[in-house]
């Protein structure tokens, strides 16, 4: 049987932090699976809309060499649900969420992976911004 591994962000600004996390993350299994979340979420999560649109954040990571599968993510509630549907073995995040998925440890393997340091999509931004 092969091992699914699923991972979910927003991906925004895609960026090396964004592209290690999916190859380790993709690392830990045979096949992996993607939530991007949705444009929605993103607003309630983080009060402001996403630079890049959820189709084209979509496109951006379905097209990486160890993507097999992306879906869009529209509710954190629905972790569960995505885990089951997917059939993941193992669900993967950076290790900002560590303990917030510890729930779900009794239908896969949960894992937490350091970020890499000194890079992020707001820093991104305001970087751009003041150029
Ligand atoms: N990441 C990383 N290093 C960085 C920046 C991000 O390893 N320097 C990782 C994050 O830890 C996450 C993934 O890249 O695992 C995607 O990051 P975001 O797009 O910021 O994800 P987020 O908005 O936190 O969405 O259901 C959970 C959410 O959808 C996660």
């Amino acid at each position: 049987m092969p091992r699914t591994v699923i991972t979910f962000g927003t991906f925004d600004v895609f960026h090396v932090g964004h592209l290690r996390m999916i190859e380790r993350a993709a690392a830990h299994g045979d096949r992996l699976v993607v939530g991007v979340s949705a444009d929605a979420l993103n607003r309630r999560k983080k009060d402001r809309d996403p630079v890049f649109g959820e189709d084209e954040r979509l496109a951006i990571v379905a097209a990486l060499k160890p993507v097999d599968e992306v879906f869009l993510e529209e509710s954190l509630e629905l972790k569960r649900h995505y885990i089951e549907t997917y059939g993941a073995d193992v669900l993967v995040m950076g290790d900002d969420w560590a303990g917030r998925f510890d729930e779900f440890k009794d239908v896969c393997e949960v894992v937490y992976l350091p970020r890499t340091p000194a890079i992020s999509t707001t820093a991104l931004i305001e970087k751009i911004a003041g150029a």
